[in-house]
């Protein structure tokens, strides 16, 4: 069959389950989108930032579990496309994204807005295709979906020559290649048992691979379920992962997610074995490489993460298992829980009484503003079973973790490597692909003006957002990092920020505004949120800065402004 390379790129996109790219556009690959917008089968987003085309494209990968996929312009586009690819390399996200480049006859002449991809993707990405030979056009595809959904997934780079889209070819799709995952050993799950067995206070932390397993086939949440209830074990989810676990269950043994409180972490440290069920293992989650200890944890530690060369990377595990982790949950639950798993009965309950004392909402107002407390805990009343929660990163996130109790039939999304901007970008995603379900984006006030245009595409594309945005005047994560590390010093020096009226700039874009000032607005001004219907919602919360997250208050010693 003959047709131009651009045809057979859209062919093998859509053959590779592909039904939504996000992309700013450019001069450079015109000769493909001119096609995906012919055909009704893709949806081609235009966003208004790469970054924001690029975190659409990472909250579509754990939408889905497939990769999602932006394309972007050479130089330019791609360098603003840079930290959502930095994202999804930490979050271990699958990621296409496809990238313009220069015409084959002039690279490496500095070429207008010419980039050498493979130099400076090289430790953003897991790999960079480059299509040289326009024959090749397909198979570059089918190669990038494999490696970024395969062993630790991924973004990879296909890279687009200007010059290649309307060439005519007879060279065949290459279809997409089968997804595998590896079973564990039988040796390694006798040893699992055994040691599972003997503990008397193991700790199951669950993480990033085993959702995205449950994102497949939500039977994965019932074994975990099982799982815990019959062998008695407390399940903690990682850093960014708070949907893995009920957070009401009573196995919940704690959020590992940045800086647990240390009454928590101080109980946890009892622990006599540690697993890591589908959580690569980063130092947010090992509370900066101290639980366990880096290289040689301090307590028995099985990793079991679908890559081998992940496991063992790090930290030396007691036992590796390079494979799917919701296959060790179901050849466990075949072999049947211990006789004696009560033994670890009040252990479980122990943690899971910490959790609960944590999760209480309780909260001081606070003297300079709203204590965002009183805001997350209202949203959490209207969160329906089936929302899904974003937060860009910052400290107004800390109460959303603090005080939102999630759950398994919730989706929860953020950039695990904590990059701002990720946010609204990662909601506008979700209610393109969740219509008529609620989607909440908490953002800070900083974070808002780095990628809350996306709003644009969310009016755009009909998708209804509600923005809730922490104004506390200033960069809050950092005003605190320097009072802490430096109390003498002046108080929130060089983290100041003014703000526009944001409930009046969400109208501006079409999106209903709403204000809150004082805590006794909360409540209605909340209800109305959630009452609009068909247009995003931005809600201006004048939160107070001397509440500084939902740990931390301003306790005096610096220099007030
Ligand atoms: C892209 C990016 N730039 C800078 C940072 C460093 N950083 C982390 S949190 C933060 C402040 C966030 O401010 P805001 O959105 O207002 O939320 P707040 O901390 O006040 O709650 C900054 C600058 C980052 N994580 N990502």
């Amino acid at each position: 069959m003959t047709r131009t390379i651009a045809r057979l790129l859209a062919d093998s996109l859509e053959a590779h389950d592909v039904d939504q790219i996000y992309c700013v556009p450019g001069e450079s690959y015109v000769g493909l989108t001119s096609v995906l917008v012919e055909r009704n089968s893709i949806r081609l987003v235009v966003c208004r930032h790469e970054a924001g085309a690029g975190y659409m494209a990472v909250a579509d990968g754990r939408l889905r579990d497939r990769a999602g996929v932006a394309v972007v312009s050479r130089g330019p586009g791609l360098s603003n496309a840079m930290v959502s690819l930095h994202s999804a390399y930490h979050d271990a996200t699958p990621m296409v994204m496809l990238i313009g480049q220069v015409e084959r006859r002039d690279f490496g002449r500095l070429a207008l807005q010419e980039q050498n991809y493979s130099r400076l993707l090289s430790d953003v990405t897991k790999g960079v295709i480059e299509v040289g030979e326009p024959e090749q056009a397909s198979e570059a595809i089918a190669r990038a979906f494999h490696l970024a959904e395969s062993g630790t997934p991924g973004p990879v780079a296909v890279i687009l020559p200007e010059d290649i889209f309307d060439a005519e070819t007879d060279a065949p799709l290459d279809r997409p290649r089968p997804r595998l995952a590896a079973a564990p050993a039988p040796a390694d799950l006798d040893r699992l048992a055994d040691l599972l067995a003997r503990a008397e206070r193991p700790l199951i932390l669950v993480g990033g691979a085993l959702l995205a397993e449950a994102v497949r086939d939500a039977q994965v949440f019932a074994d975990l379920n099982r799982f815990a209830e019959e062998w008695v074990l407390p399940i903690c989810p990682t850093h960014r992962r708070p949907q893995l676990f009920d957070a009401g269950h009573s196995n919940y043994g704690g959020y590992m997610g940045i800086r647990v409180p240390p009454m928590q972490i101080g109980e946890m440290k009892r622990a006599d074995l540690l697993i890591a069920l589908g959580e690569r293992m980063t130092d947010t989650v090992s509370q900066s490489y101290t639980f366990p200890t880096a290289p040689q944890p301090q307590l028995p530690f099985v990793h079991i993460w679908p890559d081998a060369g992940e496991v063992g990377r790090v930290w030396r595990p007691d036992l590796g298992l390079p494979c799917s982790p919701s296959e060790v949950l179901k050849a466990l639950l075949r072999r049947g829980a211990p006789a004696d798993a009560e033994k670890r009965r009040d252990w479980v309950a122990g943690l899971n009484a910490i959790h609960r004392k944590l999760l209480a909402k309780e909260w001081e107002p606070a003297a300079d503003g709203v204590n965002f407390a009183a805001i997350v805990c209202e949203v959490d009343k209207h969160l329906a079973p089936d929302a899904t929660v974003t937060t860009d990163a910052g400290n107004f996130a800390s109460f959303v973790h603090r005080y939102i109790g999630f759950r398994q039939s919730q989706v929860f999304l953020a950039s695990v490597v904590g990059a701002m901007g990720s946010g609204m970008p990662m909601a506008v995603a979700a209610a393109l692909r969740r219509p008529g379900k609620q989607v909440v984006a908490f953002l800070g006030d900083g974070g808002a003006l780095m990628m809350g245009n996306e709003i644009a595409t969310a009016c755009q594309y009909g998708a209804a957002p509600i923005m809730i945005i922490s104004d506390n005047g200033m960069y809050g994560t950092i005003g605190m990092h320097s009072y802490v590390r430096y109390p003498e010093r002046p108080f929130l020096a060089g983290t100041r920020l003014t703000n526009p009226d944001f409930a009046a700039w969400g109208r501006s874009f079409g999106a209903e505004g709403i204000t809150i000032n004082s805590e006794a607005e909360v409540a209605p001004a909340i209800a109305r949120a959630f009452a609009v219907t068909g247009r995003p919602v931005v809600v201006h919360c004048r939160t107070s800065a001397l509440q500084m997250s939902a740990w931390r208050r301003y306790a005096g010693g610096a220099r007030l402004p």
